[in-house]
């Protein structure tokens, strides 16, 4: 495959932007090799700047659910910006797009837009410490939040349950009032809330996890949390801004029936433009700026043109057979998967929740960070890189997962399932 073009890019790139990229994952460090630089993208299919096509299962790590380049969010996004790019001022479509997330996830009482699921969580979390004035906060080893100061924390060493930093710049002060518990252990974090409930101001949790790769709440776990949560007066903070649009079309919290106190979304709900959004009980959400003391700010948030982009996704989303669509193709790929894996005498795992997957090069079930920790990185690393040789664009990463979109068809499908045949047979 020709990538020169690429390889000049990501030179020239270096000398402007730390490591090549905006964003680290995008160096492709997990999977070796150089990042592939892309000039379009349409459909179900990445063009990069060499011309080599791939049909891609990255999707912007979750936001193209109807593939790249819609001809509707394209026109809504020309048409809106024809008016203007920005006002700082409110507008209509923020008011549109508000009521098109509260018509998929009805518990968002009252939602605020900010421009990344980052600024979501931690807006989420500095909200509920101001609701309960308490600091503490619980959250899941291996999940990702963003990269909010007190979400790069990892668990303290020996038995203490304080958190440590998990980047330099984190202060250790902070990090402090971050607690891990291991996904889908529940007693885990029974006995944090039962030494020090008090302090706890919430839970946040990726409810499908994505980010350790995809992992599946055990039957009884998100009830458990939301039990727990309420007992000891922590709020249950979901963040669904991966497994949002999903799960379900209104998230893991319809999917498996919890009523969280607050949502953080994002991705999707921009249809591939900057837009986040945290929400939930009126009561809380009053709390907030203006209305509250709790002050959160954005100069773009509600940006009139991610708010079209938003919209057009939205309403076309509210058409029932996409989900059915969505399904259909997310379990054929699933089991296309399985049978090349079964033929390459391959063992693997395979995670799957809605249009959300992770494929595991992992001899045992995966149900937590840890388990995922046992995976063969390397054998990954190599198949990405077959894969790629043969048009398939896969996250580079074990611990990430992999979308399906409208967009996709039963001939990529088809496509896909022979290049991982190859790639698992000449990965070993
Ligand atoms: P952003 O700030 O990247 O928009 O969202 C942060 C975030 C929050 N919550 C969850 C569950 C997420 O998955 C993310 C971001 N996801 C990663 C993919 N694992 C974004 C890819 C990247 O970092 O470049």
């Amino acid at each position: 495959m020709n990538r020169e073009k690429s390889q000049a890019f990501f030179e020239q790139a270096q000398r402007s932007l730390p490591g090549g990229v905006n964003s680290p994952v995008r160096a492709f460090k997990a999977v070796g090799g150089n990042p592939l630089f892309m000039q379009k993208a349409s459909g179900s299919t990445l063009t990069d700047v060499d011309g080599n096509q791939f049909t891609d299962y990255v999707l912007s790590w979750g936001p193209m659910v109807l593939g790249h380049a819609h001809p509707e969010v394209i026109e809504a996004v020309q048409k809106t910006a024809a008016l203007g790019t920005s006002f700082g001022a409110p507008s209509p479509l923020e008011i549109e797009l508000a009521e098109l997330v509260q018509a998929f996830f009805p518990l968002m009482e009252r939602l605020r837009f900010v421009n990344s699921g980052t600024e979501a969580t931690m807006s989420a979390i500095r909200l509920a410490r101001g609701f309960t004035g308490r600091n503490k906060i619980i959250k899941c080893e291996g999940a990702y939040h963003g990269h909010g100061d007190s979400l790069l924390v990892k668990a303290g060493s020996g038995a203490t349950t304080l958190g440590v930093p998990d980047s330099p710049g984190v202060p250790p002060d902070l990090a402090r009032d971050t607690i891990t518990v291991p996904f889908n252990d529940l007693n885990a974090v029974q006995k944090i809330l039962e030494t020090e409930g008090n302090q706890i101001a919430c839970i946040i949790i990726e409810p499908v996890p994505g980010n350790m790769g995809t992992v599946i709440p055990k039957a009884g776990f998100l009830p458990g949390l939301r039990e727990l949560s309420k007992a000891f007066g922590s709020l249950l903070i979901f963040d669904e801004v991966m497994c949002g649009f999903r799960a379900a079309p209104g998230g893991a919290q319809e999917r498996y029936g919890i009523r969280p106190d607050l949502t953080c979304l994002g991705k999707i709900i921009g249809g591939g433009l900057p837009v986040g959004a945290f929400g939930g009980r009126q009561d809380i959400m009053d709390r907030i700026a203006p209305v509250g003391p709790v002050y959160q700010a954005g100069t773009l948030s509600g940006n009139p043109i991610a708010m079209a982009a938003g919209i057009q996704t939205l309403k076309l989303l509210q058409n029932p057979n996409i989900y059915a669509q969505l399904e259909e193709r997310a379990a054929a790929l699933e089991a296309g998967i399985r049978a090349a894996a079964r033929r390459a005498e391959t063992t693997i795992q395979i995670n799957r929740v809605g249009s959300q997957m992770t494929l595991f090069f992992n001899d045992n079930p995966v149900t937590c960070y840890q388990d995922a920790l046992k995976s063969d990185l390397a054998r990954f690393g190599r198949f990405h890189a077959l894969l790629l040789e043969n048009g398939v664009y896969f996250p580079p990463s074990q611990f990430e997962a992999f979308f399906l979109s409208t967009a996709h068809t039963p001939e990529d499908i088809e496509k896909t399932a022979s290049a991982v045949y190859q790639a698992f047979k000449n990965s070993k």
